[in-house]
């Protein structure tokens, strides 16, 4: 098998200084880390990225941090100015919220767009340093689209692969991106695009059919094909799966059994209700705790029998947005507990900050409920997670429309739309109401998805399909070396 390249916005841990000297090293915590770090830890490779400070890189804390990762690690520097343009301007404030149908959360700030190009061209260096001729180069997600157009500019032949995180949006939200036509062209470098679900892909070759006139796309049983300027360029969807047997076994360990025991002690009697996310407009969190708030107000026998336990993990709290966003989840939560709560009920139990591995399948392992309700998601992580710890196969997945999950776990969750209250509001009665018998054969039929579909099918169907195009490329390799032999 060729070597491995993961190229990412972030590597999978964050470096920060207390002081001149002083640095912190913390895991970071979100999808991408979840599904591709026990990947490249298994199988060794590279993984380029940037450790999330802006500015000059420490050397001694950086080696600490990666020296048993079980794959090397090449940090890619971004100045302050580049950090607010290229992560939190063109990628957070126009790709992020446009990608998730929220257009008007949009700034569409010129110079974003020259410092995305500009610092993918960074990226595109430190791909063109450190491959060799027959490595896997596997980019991923939003931040880095235009990668591959930088790097054919370099004249760099390596099949080059990407896979899309998270949604890629209908045609009339599309159009709304500036750099509309640009951006296509830029992907279509590309020689593997993967993306989620088959609604991703749909909306990605309507998009193309509508603004790349001279792109065809042509219809296959197994991967789509699009002609692009005398190339062809594979398109496939890849549902992105989690480490189940790791969570499955976590969940049997004792540590959480114990923890999930003092947990179930804490709250006798009562109905539990999990939801686990970042902090981030998409996941919907507001509209969730108003459809509970709206549960409690309509169906009294829900007070005092069930809690909501809601876990944000802190996430782009730089931007203005996010802040903004995070007061009005405090200030739902204050509302609900003020009306609702008596001398020995609680009813939302809020938590901000990030869970440790234990403590997150402790919650998994122990609440009867998992409330995931996204405005739009890519996949969503936390809904597989939560099956894969259902090891007595109970529990209830409340699952939006709208996450990327829905496609393969439909057959076993509640599926609501988030934005209408009422609806949620009543799958939480039905939820609380399910039957033994009912929440096993429904929490059967995910697990076996969930375990089936995990991260290493994921990554093998991926690489499978990018296996062809790597042997394609280094054949026309030695074709062109032996013509100039010659
Ligand atoms: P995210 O938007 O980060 O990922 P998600 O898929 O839910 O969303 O993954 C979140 C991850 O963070 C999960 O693995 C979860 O366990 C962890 N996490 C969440 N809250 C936590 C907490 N409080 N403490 C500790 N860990 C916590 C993006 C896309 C998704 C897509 C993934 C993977 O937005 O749609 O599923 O990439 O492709």
């Amino acid at each position: 098998m060729n070597r491995l390249i993961v190229v990412s916005n972030r590597l999978p841990f964050a470096l920060d200084s207390t002081s001149e000297d002083l640095w912190t090293i913390t895991p970071a915590t979100g999808g991408l880390v979840s599904a591709v770090e026990p990947v490249l830890r298994e199988r060794g490779g590279t993984w380029i990225g940037w450790p999330g400070v802006a500015g000059k890189i420490p050397k001694g804390p950086l080696a600490e941090a990666t020296c048993d990762a079980g794959y090397k690690v090449v940090p890619v520097t971004l100045s302050k100015t580049e950090r607010d343009e290229f992560y939190y301007g063109y990628s957070n404030e126009v790709i992020w919220p446009l990608f998730h149908d929220l257009q008007n959360f949009c700034s569409f700030d010129p110079t974003y767009w020259e410092a995305y190009k500009a610092v993918n061209e960074r990226y595109a260096d430190a791909i063109a340093d450190c491959s060799q001729a027959d490595d896997f180069i596997w980019v991923h997600d939003y931040h880095l689209m235009y990668v591959a157009q930088a790097l054919r500019e370099r004249d760099l032949r390596a099949a080059l692969t990407f896979f899309l995180h998270i949604p890629f949006p209908p045609y009339d939200i599309f159009a709304k991106l500036p750099q509309q036509q640009r951006l296509l062209r830029a992907l279509l470098q590309f020689d593997l695009i993967g993306f989620q679900t088959r609604r991703d892909l749909r909306n990605f070759l309507g998009c193309v059919r509508r603004v790349m006139s001279d792109a065809r796309v042509v219809p296959r049983r197994e991967l789509e094909v699009v002609r692009f300027e005398k190339r062809e360029i594979r398109l496939g969807h890849f549902p992105i799966g989690i480490d189940f047997d790791s969570f499955e076994k976590g969940a049997m360990s004792d540590e959480v059994a114990n923890r999930s025991q003092k947990l179930r002690a804490d709250f006798r009697e009562r109905q539990l209700i999990l939801g686990v996310d970042r902090l981030d407009y998409s996941k919907g969190i507001p509209e969730r705790l108003r459809a509970f708030r709206n549960a409690l107000e309509r169906y009294p026998e829900l007070r005092g029998r069930v809690v909501l336990i809601q876990v944000v993990v802190p996430s782009r709290v730089e931007i203005p947005r996010y802040h903004e966003f995070k007061q009005r989840i405090d200030r739902l939560v204050g509302d609900i507990n003020g009306r609702f709560s008596t001398s020995n009920w609680l009813p939302v139990q809020y938590h901000f900050r990030g869970f440790d591995r234990e403590d997150l399948i402790a919650y998994y392992r122990s609440c009867d409920i998992a409330f995931v309700t996204p405005l739009k998601d890519g996949m969503n992580l936390v809904a597989k997670e939560y099956c894969a710890c259902r090891i007595d196969e109970d529990g209830v997945l409340i699952l939006s429309q709208f996450a990327g999950a829905a496609e393969q776990l439909k057959s076993g969750a509640l599926l609501v739309n988030p934005y209408d209250v009422e609806e949620v509001a009543d799958a939480i009665l039905k939820a609380f109401r399910l039957s033994d018998v009912e929440r096993t054969a429904r929490m059967k039929r995910m697990r076996r998805v969930v375990r089936d579909e995990n991260v290493f099918w994921w990554v093998d169907s991926f690489l499978k399909a990018g296996a062809k195009l790597a042997v394609q490329a280094s054949q026309g390799r030695k074709k062109r070396h032996v013509s100039v032999a010659r």
